[in-house]
């Protein structure tokens, strides 16, 4: 493993020699690690700096997702999941007592729920008093559960709703009991690209400034990026360096979550020669160059409902940590045609990361560990 001699002859010795001894790699190597034929010496620098971090460890969570609409104003070309008006078939709204049944209905599934996970499209007219009704009203019904919601994109478009500044949207939501953001609505951070496929979305900038507006007031959260489409290796390269730009500013990114675009009922087509069965090598490259890039992030999730039930504990030898959870309910990726379940059970997970050589850890929101007598299982 890692011979020196098999990388030479790759052309990663400088690589190599970064990864061994902790030296930050360049946008120019991320490139190479692109470019190198063999995908699994990638892999093997990424495993290496995987299990410096977190040895065999791998993480999952007992959540719940929960999408509250999703009619959206952003028309984003890749997205499946969105419907322009409420009338619109496929279109919903939920209530905070839909939310709520949900919510005790997964907790009499999986006894403890330690992450509700909530995020929606861009509604057109849902203020944010609303916002801060439901967090509350979670809130009351359990208030041990951390709440994690609201991606950077719809804290500016609330804050576009309400004509006040994205740091009052934070600020208001996070006495209302936010704890945490996900980090979607980050895309790809290409200007010329983002035209094509997400026109009216919050910038990259905007995206990026928020994420570091949370981090501020000590709201963590996390990042992604949606690959897979019509973005280039540099472009990809680019986005991950400007996560890491961001997270030497302030610091509060957790996690970061690669998203490999799903083409079912999306208005975004794909030539031929993108879809094809080498979509899963190439997913499992850009986890491991995320994991050596972001050398300033401490955990990469393998999303099993994206990725899919096999290949997301392959990634576990690519260089992620984090499963994601047990989820009950997805329909951003399910809208696009992900064939994964709804939902794993707790042994499903557990299981699933024996059985591909690791050790099981349940953590909490915020990636604490959490005992068993804590996890309540
Ligand atoms: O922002 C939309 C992506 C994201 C498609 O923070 C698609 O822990 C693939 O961000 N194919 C939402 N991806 C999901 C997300 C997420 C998921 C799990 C955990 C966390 C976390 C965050 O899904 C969107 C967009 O980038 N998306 N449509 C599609 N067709």
């Amino acid at each position: 493993m890692l011979d020196s001699a098999y990388y030479a002859a790759l052309g990663l010795s400088s690589i190599r020699e970064k990864v061994l001894s902790g030296q930050r790699l360049d946008p120019e190597d991320g490139l190479t690690l692109f470019h190198c034929p063999d995908c699994t010496a990638v892999g093997a620098l990424a495993m290496h700096d995987r299990c410096r971090r977190h040895g065999q460890q791998a993480f999952y969570v007992v959540n719940r997702q929960i999408n509250y609409t999703n009619v959206c104003v952003n028309g984003c070309t890749f997205c499946a999941f969105r419907r322009d008006r409420e009338d619109e078939a496929g279109a919903f709204v939920l209530s905070i007592d839909d939310i709520l049944s949900r919510l005790r209905q997964a907790e009499a599934t999986c006894r403890h729920l330690d992450e509700v996970h909530i995020v929606g499209g861009c509604h057109p007219s849902r203020r944010l008093a609303w916002f801060e009704d439901m967090l509350t009203a979670v809130r009351a019904w359990r208030p041990d559960i951390a709440l994690k919601a609201f991606t950077p994109v719809e804290i500016a478009h609330f804050a576009a709703l309400e004509g006040i500044s994205t740091l009052d949207v934070l600020k208001r939501l996070q006495k209302a009991g936010l704890v945490m953001m996900p980090g979607g609505g980050a895309e790809i951070f290409d200007a010329t690209l983002r035209r094509q496929i997400c026109p009216a979305k919050a910038d990259a900038d905007t995206w990026l400034r928020i994420s570091g507006e949370a981090h501020s007031l000590g709201i963590v959260t996390n990042c992604t990026m949606l690959f897979g489409h019509l973005e280039t290796f540099e472009q990809r390269v680019d986005h991950l360096c400007r996560l890491r730009e961001q997270q030497d500013k302030s610091g509060g990114f957790t996690c970061f979550i690669p998203l490999p675009f799903l083409t079912e009922n999306s208005r975004l087509k794909l030539p031929e020669d993108k879809i094809g069965p080498q979509r899963g090598l190439d997913q499992l490259r850009t986890i491991a160059v995320a994991r050596l890039l972001l050398d300033n992030i401490p955990h990469i999730k393998a999303y099993w409902v994206m990725l899919g039930q096999k290949l997301a504990p392959t990634a576990l030898w690519y260089g992620a940590d984090d499963l994601d959870g047990t989820i009950i309910e997805e329909r951003i990726g399910h809208m696009a045609g992900a064939g994964s379940a709804q939902g794993m059970t707790i042994a499903d997970l557990e299981h699933v990361i024996r059985a591909s050589g690791f050790t099981p850890v349940r953590r909490n929101a915020t990636f604490s560990k959490l005992n068993p007598a804590e996890a309540l299982q």
